[in-house]
Order: structure tokens, then C-alpha cells, then sequence
């Protein structure tokens, strides 16, 4: 954990505290919208070294935040009271779904404002409303409205977003920022203990499981890009050379170059040779994978328990039996000193990356999501991050080859719509010298597309695709009928860039043109691109169909009922 770098003298402010601290977990840049009631602080963030990235909306802050996050290990988003912080409540929904360590902090009216319970502006009910909303979607929360426990009440909530890599909240009143505390409780990290003999024991048990296995598979999660164990999980996997499959979630865990790699498992929404593989082992190792329906492919993941060996931050399973107080970086570490050596399993031909056929353009050809993707691996290099929204954007993104870890951002399990654009602002500020590939749905743009304002303003030159199939494309496969509520607006998003002061926009048909415009826009850093590409009517990815057969029968049965 990051310590206190000599700061904890308390002839510093409680803004001042919090602007170091931010900065001693790596938080370089932090997104949002000043308001009143924080901008005593905002102006301190201004002249410190932090970076504060002005957003359209607040809940694009969130999104903005929540990807930096997932890059950078840690995010922030400041904002203020109710109005903004009510605002940013899906995002940091989100980010707690999906364990992203985002510390939201929020401005609020001031404790001496407060007496006689006035009806200042923003309230909603009462003073501490916005607070006790966040505590349900935080995994930590805080107010700062006593000097004394106000250094610790900081340390004990970012030590929890760092520990549990899920966001948290501090919210500070307005006539406490500069407040310097005369004496300051220190703050003690509460002890992880862990159960050396329950530690000793699970690995014995998942390294007997795996010795004895003739066809292992290693099925990675989100929480090893969370958790920094991509070495680790790799280590194991080549020491006892261990095919590995990743969730949709943790797509790009592990470099998909990799010759252990065999692609996503995905249940029956997946490719069938990868499901196939996956399922017929006999010792499936679970490594921080969430149990999600989407990433079980709406469970229909056959995986037997008995074969299982399930680890998460949270819990150790092998087979029925339950392991706890065991941390996950301490269970790997302790399973690679053992030193495993189950069968080697052959890898078959079928899923491996060359095993796929060229790719041959055709130039005259209407847009396809899937061909479009064949298109778009082509120019992805190591120095791509790409950041997909919900709808096709997502399963088509799947057929894509990521070339390094963790350079792969979706919204994958909370699924909300909107999340790409505001996504891609904060991945490029979080690494301002790679490129960003942002794909989102026509109806998702229309959602927080206007934050490709604010790529402008800072000079980024992210490209962005917009596929266009004139509305919610998923939602035509999940519910029969042709339905008035799948149609939105038709918008000209290549012209938007005309309004936004900067960029380049093109419209394109076919394959060919699509190339085309990838290419120029590749070859460009000068500015952002957006590429609107108008789909085939009724077009949808390979992953949707499949998908959509499955939520879709799920979806009749929950209307009959
Ligand atoms: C914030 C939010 N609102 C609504 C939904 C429900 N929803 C899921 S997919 C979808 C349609 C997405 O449309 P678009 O972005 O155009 O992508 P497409 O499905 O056409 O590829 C909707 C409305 C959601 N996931 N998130
Ligand atoms: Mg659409």
C-alpha cells in the first residue's frame, strides 16, 4: 500500500492531505465538473500537480474516471453536491460492479451552513442523502466533517479502494477544505490475516488436483488485471504448460499472442472449439473470474464443480470444499512454488490464432460487424487500447486480437450503454502516447458521445467507430417484432466534427471504404477521427446471434410469465 510520504504533519490542510494522498496511490489526473460547493477544493486541485480533465457531464466523468482506473490502478472524479454526484452514480455503479478502484469525491454545503436545516440548493432530502446513496455503491465512504479523524477517515477509504478495487467515497464540506487540524488521529490498516495452515492446505489440494490431471485448462478473470498477477498467471501456465481461456471481462489478460492462449470461453455464446476444449477438461482452474451470466455466456457454461478450482479475491473453492482468509496473489505464488505438473495438453490446430483463414477484403461488399473486425485486427499493434461499448460494439470486439495485457476496456458484466467515449478519454490520459480504438453503438453515442468535445479540447487522437444500425440492433434479436422503441434518430456523426472544432469524420458503406478511412485515420495523430459505418440491414455479429438465441428465449419466457 502506499504510505504517507512524510505528509502526515498535520500543519497541512485536509484539501492539501487529499491532494497528496490521491497522488501518493498514482493518481495523476482526476475528471469532472466544479460546482459552488466544491470549488474551494477544485481551486486547490488547479494549483497542485494534479491534472483535472473538465468533462461534459458528470456521469462521463465517472466513465472517464473508471477506465484511467482500470489502467492506471487507481482513478478519481470530483464533482459537486447532488446534482453532480447524483449524476455520476450509474458510472460508480459500474465501477463497483466490475471492481474498479474510482475515488469519488464530492464538494458539499458547509457544517456552518447547515444549522437550523435550511433549504440550501442541490438538496435533495437531507444533508447526508448523496452520502448514504454512495454507501450502497461504494465499498467505502466517508464524510469529513470532524478535523481530528478527518487524515484517517482519508487513509481508511482510499486504503479500502486500493485493497478491495472498488470505488469509494469522500465527501468534503465546503468550510472544511482549508481547515488545518490542530491534532490528527494517525490511521492503523486493519491486519489481513491469513490462515497459514487453510493456505498450505488449499494449495496442496488444487496441486494434487492438477498433477493428476490429464487435460487442464486455466480459465482467467478480471481480477488479474485488477490485481497486477498477469506475470503470475502466465508463469504458472508456461511452467506447467497449461492452455489458458479468459472470460469476456478479462479479455486481454493475457496477451491473445500468446501460444497458450485459445481465446474466450464464453459458454454457448462462444466459439464451439473453445467451448468444447474448456469443458472437456478435467481440472478447470478459475483464476478472479466473476461467475457473470454474460460471461458464462447467459450460463450456458457446463462447468463441473467437482473438476473446479474456483479463485477469486473474495473466495477459494476446490471442488465442494471452502477455503477462507486466503488471499489470491498468496494462493498463486504458493501453487507456482509447488510446481504442478499435470499432462501437457495439446493445444489442437483449430484454436490457434493461425489456424484462422486469410482475411480477403472485399472492397464493394455492404458493412458486416464481424468482417469489420477482421479489418480492424490488422492494424492493431502493441501500442493500441481499445475500449468497446455495450450492443455489437462488445461481441464483435470479441473476434478481436489484443496484442498486449489489459488493453481491452468494456463495460462487460454491468453493461451499461455509453460507457465508450467517455471510456476513451480517460485512456488517453491515462496513456497519452498509444492509441485508442473506441467502437459504440449508434444509440450509445447518442448517449455521451459529446465527451469527443472534450477529446478535442485536450488534442487526443483517438479513432472512433460509430457502427450505425439506425438503433438498439441487440435489442431487434431479443424480442421478436418489429418495435418503434429500437429506432433513434438518424444523426450525422461524421459531421460532428465541424461542431466540435476539430477532427476528422467520414461516412462509409462498404468494406473498401472502411479500409480506407482506417487507414488515413491510422496514419493520422494530428487529431480525432470518428468513422461512422452504416451496417447491412440487419446485420449482427456471430457473438449476438448466438447470444441473442439464448437471452432472447429468456426474455419470451420472463414476458409469458
Ligand atoms: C444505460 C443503458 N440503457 C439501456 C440499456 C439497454 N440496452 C442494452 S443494448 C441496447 C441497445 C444498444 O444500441 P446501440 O448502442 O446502437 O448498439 P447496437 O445494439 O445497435 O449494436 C440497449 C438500449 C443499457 N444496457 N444501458
Ligand atoms: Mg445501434
Amino acid at each position: 500500500m502506499p504510505v504517507a510520504k512524510g505528509r502526515r504533519s498535520t500543519e497541512i490542510s485536509i484539501g492539501q492531505y487529499l491532494i497528496n494522498r490521491l497522488q501518493d496511490y498514482g493518481i495523476k489526473d482526476l475528471f469532472g465538473i466544479p460546482g459552488d460547493y466544491v470549488l474551494s477544493f477544485y481551486s486547490m486541485l488547479e494549483e497542485s500537480p494534479i491534472n483535472v480533465v473538465g468533462c461534459t457531464r458528470e456521469d462521463c466523468a465517472g466513465f472517464a474516471a473508471d477506465a484511467y482506473a482500470r489502467i492506471n490502478g487507481m482513478g478519481a472524479v470530483c464533482v459537486t453536491y447532488c446534482v453532480g454526484g447524483l449524476s455520476v452514480c450509474n458510472s460508480i455503479a459500474g465501477a463497483f460492479a466490475e471492481k474498479s478502484p474510482v475515488v469519488v469525491i464530492s464538494g458539499a454545503p458547509g457544517l456552518n451552513e447547515r444549522v437550523n436545516n435550511p433549504l440550501l440548493h442541490h438538496k435533495v432530502r437531507e444533508f447526508r442523502t448523496q452520502l448514504e446513496v454512495f454507501e450502497k455503491i461504494c465499498i467505502a465512504a466517508t464524510e469529513l466533517i470532524d478535523p481530528v479523524t478527518a487524515f484517517a477517515e482519508i487513509e481508511r477509504v482510499l486504503d479500502a479502494a486500493f485493497r478491495f478495487k472498488r470505488p469509494v467515497y469522500i465527501e468534503i464540506p465546503r468550510d472544511m477544505v482549508h481547515v488545518v487540524p490542530p491534532t490528527a488521529h494517525g490511521y492503523r490498516r486493519p491486519e489481513t490475516t491469513v490462515d497459514a495452515h487453510a493456505l498450505k492446505e488449499a494449495i496442496h489440494e488444487a496441486y494434487e488436483k492438477l498433477n493428476k490431471a490429464e487435460k487442464p485448462i486455466i480459465i482467467a478473470g478480471v481480477e488479474i488485471h485488477r490485481f497486477g498477477l498477469q506475470d503470475q498467471v502466465v508463469k504458472l501456465a508456461e511452467q506447467a504448460q497449461i492452455p489458458i481461456s479468459a472470460t469476456l471481462l478479462g479479455k486481454s489478460v493475457i496477451r491473445e499472442k500468446h501460444p497458450l492462449y485459445i481465446g474466450l470461453y464464453e459458454g454457448a455464446m462462444g466459439r464451439a472449439e473453445v467451448t468444447e476444449f474448456v469443458e472437456e477438461s478435467d481440472c478447470v482452474l478459475l483464476l478472479g473470474t466473476f461467475m457473470t451470466d454474460i460471461n458464462l455466456g447467459i450460463y450456458t457454461a457446463k462447468l463441473d464443480l467437482p473438476k473446479c478450482i474456483y479463485v477469486t479475491s473474495e473466495q477459494l473453492q476446490i471442488s465442494h470444499h471452502f477455503y477462507h482468509g486466503i488471499p489470491l496473489n498468496e494462493f498463486l505464488e504458493g501453487l507456482i512454488k509447488s510446481n504442478p505438473m499435470p499432462k501437457v495438453r495439446t493445444i489442437p490446430d483449430c484454436l490457434r490464432e493461425s489456424s484462422e483463414p486469410e482475411f480477403v477484403l472485399q472492397p464493394e461488399s455492404e458493412l458486416h460487424v464481424s468482417r469489420m473486425m477482421h479489418v480492424i485486427n490488422d492494424y492493431l499493434d502493441d501500442d493500441t487500447i481499445v475500449v468497446a461499448d455495450i450492443g455489437d460494439s462488445l461481441f464483435a470486439a470479441t473476434e478481436l486480437v489484443i496484442h498486449e495485457r489489459t488493453d481491452f476496456l468494456s463495460p462487460a458484466y454491468y453493461t451499461s450503454m455509453g460507457f465508450a467515449v467517455p471510456a476513451a478519454v480517460g485512456a488517453c490520459v491515462a496513456r497519452p502516447d498509444e492509441r485508442v480504438l473506441a467502437i459504440c453503438g449508434d444509440g450509445a453515442f447518442q448517449m455521451t458521445g459529446n465527451e469527443l468535445s472534450t477529446i478535442v479540447k485536450l488534442g487526443f487522437s483517438p479513432i472512433l467507430i460509430v457502427l450505425d444500425n439506425h438503433g438498439y440492433g441487440t435489442e431487434r434479436f431479443l424480442q421478436e417484432g418489429e418495435w418503434k422503441y429500437n429506432e433513434i434518430n438518424p444523426w450525422s456523426y461524421y459531421k460532428l466534427p465541424a461542431v466540435y472544432g476539430g477532427g476528422k469524420g467520414y461516412l462509409v458503406k462498404t468494406e473498401g471504404e472502411f479500409a480506407q478511412a482506417l487507414t488515413e485515420a491510422w496514419q493520422d495523430r494530428s487529431q480525432m477521427h470518428i468513422i461512422q459505418a452504416k451496417l447491412a440491414e440487419g446485420d449482427a455479429s456471430t457473438t449476438l446471434l448466438r447470444l441473442a438465441e439464448r437471452l432472447g428465449a429468456r426474455v419470451k419466457s420472463g414476458a409469458q410469465r
